[in-house]
């Protein structure tokens, strides 16, 4: 209720995130525990997922690397090297350098709802391209977004290329995911007269041994990012969870095609949040994320679901991850 929220949220810190106390409130009184993964990026999160993407075990970030290293020149004659580049997502990774060095006449547009990543993410990249116009947007791009420059004094027959990798659309529901690329669509403004374009990493399907160590990988780096979760909740909002009674789990869904991250109780715990009280027994789980994985041809589906049509699918030679280039 409306008083009861209003009680949380005088039980939790001052200046805590409203929005992340209500998915933690909401995520742990459901009968099958949850709270959503995008929780997981506060600043020793995102640390943490930086020195995932470094263990032996977790191939995506060093594939679509050489992916992006071996095939964006190819990218660049495609669409132009005067494309406008929009970025979803703030962009601080390796992988958007390798793009716009292959563009060198770009416009770079990243979206980001985070304000202050943005700035962060705009000023090294400027520094590293100091003649790149950038133009950051500050929004959700999980909507469509306005982009401030389109259609403008370049007029139809502008070129606009979306670029979303890092297999980030895994931590989506097949349904979501078309609303997202539907929404991408439109924010590339598709139906303006100039050619929308769309550059995204997605993770394949395999031995689901090699998933599950990607995951769960043996310096157990995975599993400190998986149980910062419930440090940060016990930071930021005021919790009493007793994190050593939990471990990390992944597992893979066979039946749903992805990978499962859950933090298992060891035994019987009790612990508050904002002054709300929790119990869970002994074996019962808090699902923190899913990751789907895909064969090409589901690549294909999705993404003519939402109106794109694939131009090139590129691979590694052991088929682990795919680079693919659509148009709308
Ligand atoms: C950032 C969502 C692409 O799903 O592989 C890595 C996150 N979680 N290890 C992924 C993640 C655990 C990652 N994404």
């Amino acid at each position: 209720s409306e008083a009861q929220l209003q009680a949380n949220a005088a039980a939790a810190p001052a200046g805590s995130d409203p929005a992340f106390l209500a998915d933690v409130l909401r995520g742990l009184s459901q009968a099958e525990k949850a709270i959503p993964a995008r929780w997981f990026y506060d600043m020793r999160g995102s640390q943490l997922f930086e020195a995932i993407t470094q263990v032996p075990e977790y191939y995506p970030t060093r594939t679509e690397t050489a992916l992006l290293e071996a095939h964006c020149a190819e990218v660049a004659e495609r669409v132009g090297t005067d494309a406008t580049v929009v970025e979803f997502g703030s962009g601080s990774s390796i992988k958007t350098r390798i793009l716009l060095k292959a563009m060198p006449r770009a416009t770079y547009v990243p979206i980001d709802i985070c304000g202050e990543f943005l700035e962060e993410a705009c000023e090294s990249l400027q520094a590293q391209f100091p003649h790149l116009r950038i133009v950051p947007v500050e929004a959700n791009f999980l909507e469509p977004v306005n982009l401030p420059l389109q259609r403008g004094s370049a007029g139809a027959g502008e070129t606009v290329l979306g670029f979303f990798p890092g297999s980030t659309i895994g931590n989506m529901t097949a349904a979501a995911s078309v609303d997202l690329l539907r929404s991408m669509r439109d924010t590339l403004g598709a139906a303006g007269g100039g050619h929308a374009y769309l550059l995204i990493g997605i993770d394949r399907v395999k031995d689901p041994a090699r998933l599950v160590a990607a995951y769960d990988d043996a310096q157990g780096v995975t599993a400190l990012f998986n149980l910062n979760l419930l440090q940060r909740i016990n930071r930021e909002l005021g919790g009493t969870i007793p994190v050593s009674e939990f471990r990390h789990v992944a597992r893979w869904n066979e039946h749903a095609s992805r990978i499962e991250m859950h933090l298992e109780a060891r035994r019987t715990v009790r612990f508050e949040v904002a002054g709300q009280a929790f119990h869970m027994d002994g074996g019962e789980t808090i699902h923190t994320e899913n990751c789907h994985k895909y064969r090409p041809r589901e690549m294909r589906l999705l993404l003519a679901a939402a109106g794109w049509g694939e131009l090139q699918h590129w691979t590694d030679p052991a088929g682990d991850f795919s680079l693919v280039l659509a148009r709308a």
